[in-house]
């Protein structure tokens, strides 16, 4: 009996020593996996940290480009060199990373939409409420989009006009939030107004996608990024072509640079009666001013007194004109940087600068918003 026992004893000695040792070779080999994922974290959180460093110098240099651009001329075109294909092809490796897809645009060739209310921030500019009215009839977006953006800015919870909404509107969605009644941060709010916002079950509604695509094309203008395809539909054979970088949201009123419009689109909005074909003919005589260094309006009566637009019947009244201007203050700049060994390891940078140049003083840029990480973002 005592000799069974003591067989027991040992089997149940073998089977701990067993349980042991499975224990410790799961404990290593996760110490070993753990330590690999360390490795793993340290080395892409090295790999981001000098992505954003070599992001940052180049967004120096772009900061450089626009101030040498300011002392060369006293206007902004296609012509000036930041806006060069040239410059946008270039690829220039640092350490791990290849930096490329430079991109310079003029922000003032886009509706601001700080430009509906006044300077104090508190009133409508009705003249600018009409022209954003004419520019999403333009691109079919819904009109009452002008007022839901005005109610979002302005500082009161009365709706504006028979289709506004303030916070009562909003208050009631599935996840309600209210408006901010301040200027927006980002001109990517638009997305939250009324008639093209997530509202639970409209959530499969076409029409709700078709608006929020075409709001996003207007914003970041790639097709990738708005998830707008670019083969042919297969019952009309064409390729989705909707207009882009139309609108853009700035921390103060900007005029519209009648010379770096982002599209004809942007002059029929300015000009109440302009035809497509005129807006059109305007917009390609800007195009070649990148070959023709007088094409481009030289100052803002140029645009005014175009005889396209001054031969209009009826003509276009001057009440109705907003102010425009022939240089920019604010551009946004875009990078990549793209890792040598992993071309899927992309870091983006998009940043808005402002250009300030005051009568003697030096002419300086300063950064407005910048973000890293997703392709498009502003
Ligand atoms: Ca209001
Ligand atoms: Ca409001």
């Amino acid at each position: 009996m005592n000799h069974m026992t003591d067989k027991k004893q040992q089997g149940i000695a073998l089977i701990t020593v067993l349980l042991v040792l499975s224990l410790a070779t799961v404990a290593a080999v996760s110490m070993t996996s753990r330590q690999q994922l360390d490795i793993r974290r340290t080395t892409n959180i090295l790999l981001i940290e000098e992505a954003y460093a070599t992001l940052l110098a180049v967004e120096d240099f772009a900061k450089r480009g626009l101030i040498e651009d300011a002392k060369q001329s006293n206007t902004d075109a296609f012509n000036d060199f930041w806006a060069s294909e040239e410059i946008q092809k270039q690829a220039i490796p640092v350490g791990n990373f290849t930096l490329t897809e430079f991109y310079v645009e003029d922000l003032q060739g886009r509706f601001n939409l700080t430009n509906l209310m006044d300077a104090n921030g508190t009133s409508v500019d009705t003249n600018h409420q009409s022209n954003f009215r004419r520019l999403l009839n333009e691109v079919g977006l819904p009109a009452s989009l002008v007022n839901a953006s005005i109610d979002w800015m302005d500082d009161n919870a009365n709706p504006t006009g028979n289709d506004g909404a303030e916070s009562d509107m909003y208050s009631s969605l599935e996840k309600p939030y209210r408006t901010p009644n301040t200027l927006m941060a980002s001109a990517s709010e638009l997305f939250r107004l009324h008639g093209v916002n997530l509202t639970g079950l409209q959530d499969s509604n076409n029409t709700n996608r078709e608006y929020r695509q075409k709001i996003c094309m207007m914003l970041l203008g790639d097709e990738l990024v708005c998830g707008i395809s670019t083969q042919p539909d297969p019952v009309t054979q064409q390729v989705a072509s909707l207009e882009k970088n139309l609108l853009i949201s700035l921390p103060e009123r900007t005029p519209i640079n009648v010379n770096t419009v982002a599209s004809p689109a942007i002059y029929m909005m300015l000009v109440r009666g302009l035809s497509r074909a005129d807006a059109e003919a305007i917009y390609s005589d800007i195009q070649i001013s990148v070959k023709d260094k007088d094409a481009k309006f030289t100052n803002s009566n140029g645009f005014w007194t175009h005889p396209k637009i001054q031969n209009l019947n009826p003509r276009f009244p001057e009440s109705e004109r907003v102010e425009i201007s022939v240089s920019s203050n604010y551009f946004l700049f875009r990078a990549q940087a793209i890792n040598k060994t992993n071309e899927d390891f992309v870091v983006y940078l998009n940043t808005i600068m402002k250009r300030t140049s005051n009568q003697g003083a030096a002419t300086t840029v300063e950064v407005v918003r910048r973000s890293f990480g997703k392709a498009g973002e502003i």
